[in-house]
């Protein structure tokens, strides 16, 4: 899968190479390129931003940069890739979206900044508008590494597959508690029957964790549950 991103912030990106995502990159299973529209300023000193028709705070992003940066990337392309913003007025985010969108070929994530876009350009190109909480970021560059982190390790061979099965299979509850070495820490044993190969049991238990711990921390996802049968 290939995510193009959009921002002017291309070095808040290194941070996500790391670990799984790193090696991800590396196997070719994810193809992340990292595009700093400031380069498609035509303006001498490489300005993007200019004072908001109709008064008021701040800067907007003009719209001839970020324009101009997409028809780069799309120029040769058969297939037009979905374009997502990231912003607080987009449908919230969540795990069934990172599922779908990881079907895609190619995703363009637009990373905004300081008052936002000019709205023309927005009206656009962008196809999806996706905010990760309510909440007001100084950038759309954390939510756009979100969300293309909760994607990839939606696509076949980013993760081991079996932690996905586990995942589809105990789908809407928070995980069960994890152990490991030593077998008693602090004075606390591991629960004895993660000890007894006793698979069934194991899975069992698991599940009744799973079940409990829901309950108690999110009432709300059992709810869902059992609306989504
Ligand atoms: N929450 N979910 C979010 C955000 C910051 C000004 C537009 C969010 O997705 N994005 O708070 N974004 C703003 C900053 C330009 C994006």
């Amino acid at each position: 899968m290939r995510f193009d991103v959009l921002t002017l912030f291309p070095e808040m990106f290194t941070v996500m190479q790391e670990s799984i995502m790193g090696r991800a990159i590396q196997n070719k299973k994810i193809e992340l390129n990292i595009i700093n529209f400031r380069e498609f300023s035509k303006d001498k000193q490489k300005h993007v931003d200019d004072t908001p028709y109709g008064g008021g705070a701040g800067m907007v992003i003009r719209p001839e940069p970020i324009y101009d940066a997409y028809q780069s990337i799309i120029k040769d392309l058969k297939i037009k890739p979905k374009v997502i913003y990231l912003s607080p007025k987009g449908k919230v985010f969540n795990q069934q979206l990172a599922r779908e969108l990881a079907k895609e070929e190619h995703l363009i994530l637009l990373c905004g900044h300081y008052e936002g876009i000019d709205q023309r350009v927005l009206d656009e190109i962008v196809d999806e508008e996706i905010s990760i909480g309510d909440y007001i970021l100084t950038g759309g560059e954390l939510p756009a590494m979100v969300v293309i982190d909760a994607i990839s390790r939606n696509v076949e061979g980013v993760l081991n597959e079996e932690s996905l099965k586990e995942e589809s299979f105990s789908k809407d509850l928070l995980e069960y508690p994890q152990y490991t070495r030593p077998e008693v820490f602090l004075g606390k044993k591991v629960p004895e029957v993660l000890l007894s190969g006793h698979h069934a049991n194991i899975e069992k238990w698991r599940l009744e964790k799973s079940l409990e711990i829901t309950k108690n921390k999110r009432p709300d996802l059992i709810e869902r549950r059992n609306q989504n049968g």
